[in-house]
């Protein structure tokens, strides 16, 4: 369950995963952007930046009620590791004539870049080795100050919704099925603006440190079919 409320009335708000699942494959490469080069399962390099394509068109879209993802920005600064989610079109619109969240991805991340270590079953997409793993959904924030998160929850009816936002989770896991919650989920640290999501992790929640190399994966959530062909190649990221 990724939806959580605080309402008073007790009511239990189940949020369902999303999972349309689909194809896709990375386009053509524009060659002046940061290219990400590819070594069997392990990509070879760790920059500063990373910057992963992804085609446009291969997410169920629900007849454009839902977002498609065409890019994703991996940076860091120092103190938290940064993705941005971009999409092909303006969020707030979507999210808007919406009754439901919408389930955005969910990324995998290998801490100590070491794949013998953290979660060693197909969970994470088939690959060992990740410590971390988030999911990154849209919310709505209610007039009596409560929230409601997740990949597919349903805007509680007579509650007006007075804002939208991006939030995450965070859970640390020390077994493929048993992931501990590093910090309260759903509570909007992410944004948006425009076409972009953005959502951050602590170098302290993650036990990392500037240098440190960070593998990580990300999973889309709403493409259109094949589990396996929803998952972005596997990059690596040096830390500021
Ligand atoms: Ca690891």
């Amino acid at each position: 369950m990724f939806g959580r409320n605080s309402l008073p009335c007790g009511s239990v708000l189940v949020a369902i995963l999303s999972t349309a699942l689909a194809y896709s494959s990375l386009p053509a490469k524009d060659e002046a952007r940061a290219q990400v080069k590819m070594q069997g399962q392990r990509p070879a390099s760790a920059p500063e930046r990373v910057e992963l394509d992804d085609a446009v068109g291969d997410a169920n879209t629900q007849g454009g009620r839902r977002p498609d993802l065409v890019r994703l920005i991996l940076e860091s600064d120092g103190n938290v590791l940064r993705l941005e989610l971009v999409f092909d079109q303006d969020l707030e619109p979507i999210l808007r004539q919406r009754h439901e969240t919408i389930g955005l991805g969910e990324v995998y991340l290998d801490c100590d870049d070491d794949t013998s270590t953290g979660v060693d079953d197909d969970n994470f997409g088939g690959s060992t080795g990740f410590e971390y793993r988030s999911t990154i959904a849209t919310g709505f924030r209610l007039e009596d100050g409560t929230h409601l998160w997740g990949t597919a929850s349903t805007k509680p009816s007579g509650r007006r919704v007075v804002a939208y936002y991006v939030g995450d989770t965070l859970k640390r896991y020390s077994a493929p099925s048993v992931g501990e919650e590093v910090r309260e989920p759903s509570g909007g640290r992410g944004s948006y603006t425009g076409k972009i999501a953005t959502v951050t992790f602590g170098y302290e929640d993650l036990g990392v440190a500037p240098g440190d190399v960070v593998r990580v994966k990300f999973y889309k959530l709403g493409t259109k079919k094949v589990l396996k062909d929803a998952y972005l190649p596997e990059v690596r990221v040096r830390l500021r």
